[in-house]
């Protein structure tokens, strides 16, 4: 007897650099979501659909999670516990190159130990360990936080290492059901969406300190001719200084900016772009609800 078509929402949940947006991009074969190395790059929740023959699963990414110190913090951790409502399987990401840690325990405390949900764990960035013995002393580390009754996957979302295995793995937790999206869509972001996460990536990436956490970034307007898109955006920074940092001696830093945010756009939307950046101070933002509101960090369900 043939398998039946299966379709269901799996939440991806961890800690701040585990690599949650790196699977997601990974496993729709895209760039739908920004990655760095620094903390908190994602903000709000970000869908990616796989579709295959057997299957068709929408990942939620999340903002990494910690506990919240500021308004900005609240929102994050709101994005997460709405992704995990409706979803039909958490995946819990942890990175195998160190044991369980206090954040790991936070998450397993605040989100998984009542949760009715399936969870599944995965380690993540199995590339970065060389040596088997530590491996398996990080795995026990966590497993043991389970009491050892959880299912789990290795892997890089890196390299696509063991990807398909994952993906496997997962259809077991998902309930049988019509697809919900047709086969081509990838994601629930639309280019004017990406276009100013792909700005704030490479500020976040050409910046340090407060700095990354500051920022946040606006499309004006967007606009799509025959040959070229023509984008005008917006950073909004907390502080003078700040203002100072991003745009750079002379502009220089802002010059570098927007043409790395360039290129990368022009891969992706696969067409001549055009983009204007401007920086403008928004007082300690972060900090404040309306402001926050202006900028796009809103619930909207
Ligand atoms: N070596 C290695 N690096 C990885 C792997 N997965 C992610 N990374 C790196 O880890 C860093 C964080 O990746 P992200 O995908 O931005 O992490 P995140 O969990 O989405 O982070 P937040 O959005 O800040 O919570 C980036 O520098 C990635 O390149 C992996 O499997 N192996
Ligand atoms: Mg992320």
């Amino acid at each position: 007897m043939e398998n039946e078509f299966k379709t269901g929402f799996v939440t991806i949940i961890a800690r701040p650099n585990v690599g949650k947006s790196t699977l997601l991009n990974n496993l729709v074969g895209q760039k739908v979501a920004i990655t760095t190395n620094t903390a908190q790059t994602t903000r709000k929740k970000i869908k990616g659909i796989v579709t295959t023959n057997t299957s068709q699963i929408i990942f939620i990414d999340t903002p990494g999670i910690h506990k919240p110190l500021n308004k900005l913090g609240e929102f994050l951790s709101s994005q997460t516990a709405s992704a995990i409502k409706d979803t039909d399987l958490i995946l819990f990401l942890t990175d195998v190159s160190s044991p369980c840690m206090a954040g790991d325990k936070w998450i397993y405390e605040n989100y998984l130990k009542d949760t009715k949900k399936p969870v599944l764990l995965v380690f993540n960035k199995i590339d970065t360990v060389k040596k088997p013995d530590i491996i398996e002393e990080n795995v026990y580390s966590y497993k043991q936080m389970f009491s050892n009754n959880i299912q789990t996957v290795r892997i890089s979302a890196k390299t696509g290492k063991n990807i398909n295995q994952l993906l496997e793995h997962i259809e077991k937790f998902l309930p049988a059901g019509e697809k919900l999206y047709p086969d081509d869509e990838i994601t629930d972001q639309n280019m004017r969406m990406i276009a100013s996460e792909v700005i704030r990536e490479k500020i976040i990436l050409n910046t340090r300190d407060e700095v990354p956490h500051s920022v946040a970034v606006m499309i004006d307007s967007y606009k799509s001719d025959e040959n070229i898109d023509r984008i005008s955006a917006t950073i909004y920074v907390s502080t003078e200084s700040q203002k100072g940092i991003v745009i750079g001696s002379k502009g220089s830093l802002l010059k570098k900016i927007g043409m790395e945010a360039r290129l990368e756009l022009e891969k992706i939307a696969e067409t001549k772009i055009f983009l204007e950046l401007f920086v403008k101070v928004q007082k300690n933002w972060q900090k404040d609800l309306k402001a926050m509101k202006r900028l796009g960090l809103e619930e909207i369900e």
